[in-house]
């Protein structure tokens, strides 16, 4: 897309977890869909580039949150914790967060909000499942737990005030796999980026939830309920195949980061402390 400031879709894009992973990579990107870009995190953002905002700040702040969302017309939400921890962490940062995210997207009257759910929302389907977003969540810890929780808070919203959201639920979004099972669930940046552009402009999507990835070999994940959003995956881990050839080190098929799709996340949380 190249348009000139005066021709861009939004007034103002609020980004979550600007400091973040995703949030450095989604900062330059998104600054085509909107006048100014509005930056948060509760890390160091460096200087406001041009046509950027930045406003340091922990999302569990209610008042903080509210005084953030002022002005803004959409919500990419990627601010949290963002692998397994001890719940009262995971309450903070993404429950709380996350809520606060909604209380004051509702007062605030923004339309639309895309929230950065994760494969951990369904962990504890097997590598051998073929799922779609209908099926029932199935977290493989606290993290995807919370994750679960703005995905059916994000439904309320929708049910209730007509707010509308995408959820999604993101592969492994890195530079390139960096495990065996990322070959499964890799999620390029320009996917991703491509990703939310179909999620920020697609005309309906109401309460969408869909799985954020590229166009891999063996995918555990059906998109046909997110069709509606047009999103079509260019990327493919065929590419890094050579990254991990066969060795010895591989999990035996007896391992249960092997027989979940959650991988190595169901050897963290509380019950292997
Ligand atoms: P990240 O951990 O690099 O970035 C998260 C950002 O949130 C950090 O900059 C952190 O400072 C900020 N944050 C944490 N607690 C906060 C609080 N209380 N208030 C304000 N900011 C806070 O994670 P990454 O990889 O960039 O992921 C971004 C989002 O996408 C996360 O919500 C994560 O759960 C989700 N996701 C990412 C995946 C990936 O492959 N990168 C896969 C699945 C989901
Ligand atoms: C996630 O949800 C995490 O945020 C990310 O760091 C990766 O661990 C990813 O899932 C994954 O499953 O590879």
């Amino acid at each position: 897309m190249n348009l000139t400031s005066s021709e861009k879709p939004f007034k103002r894009i609020l980004l979550t977890g600007a400091a973040g992973g995703l949030g450095k990579v989604l900062r330059e990107r998104i600054k085509v869909w909107a006048n100014i870009v509005r930056l948060t995190d509760i890390s160091d953002m460096g200087q406001a580039g041009e046509g950027e905002e930045i406003v340091q700040c922990d999302l569990a702040d209610k008042q903080a949150v509210l005084a953030l969302m002022q002005g803004v017309d959409v919500v990419l939400h990627f601010g949290g914790i963002s692998t397994e921890a001890n719940f009262e962490a995971i309450m903070h940062a993404n429950i709380q967060g996350t809520y606060n995210i909604y209380e004051a997207v509702h007062q605030c009257k923004v339309k639309r909000v895309i929230f950065a759910s994760s494969n951990h929302a369904v962990g504890y389907y097997r590598t051998t499942d073929y799922i779609d977003a209908d099926m029932p969540t199935r977290p493989d810890g606290m993290y995807g737990i919370s994750k679960c929780f703005g995905e059916s808070l994000s439904r309320y919203y929708y049910d209730r005030f007509g707010i509308e959201t995408v959820c999604i639920r993101i592969g492994s979004s890195f530079p390139v796999p960096t495990t065996r099972r990322m070959l499964t669930t890799y999620l390029s940046y320009d996917d991703l980026t491509e990703l939310l552009r179909c999620s920020v402009f697609a005309p309906r999507v109401g309460h969408t939830i869909t799985f954020g990835v590229s166009d891999n070999p063996g995918k555990w994940w059906d998109n046909k309920k997110a069709a509606h959003l047009g999103y079509k995956a260019k990327d493919s881990s065929a590419e890094f195949n050579h990254l991990f050839p066969d060795s010895g080190d591989y999990p035996p098929a007896d391992d249960i980061t092997t027989i979940y799709q959650g991988g190595g996340f169901l050897l963290t949380g509380p019950q292997y402390k």
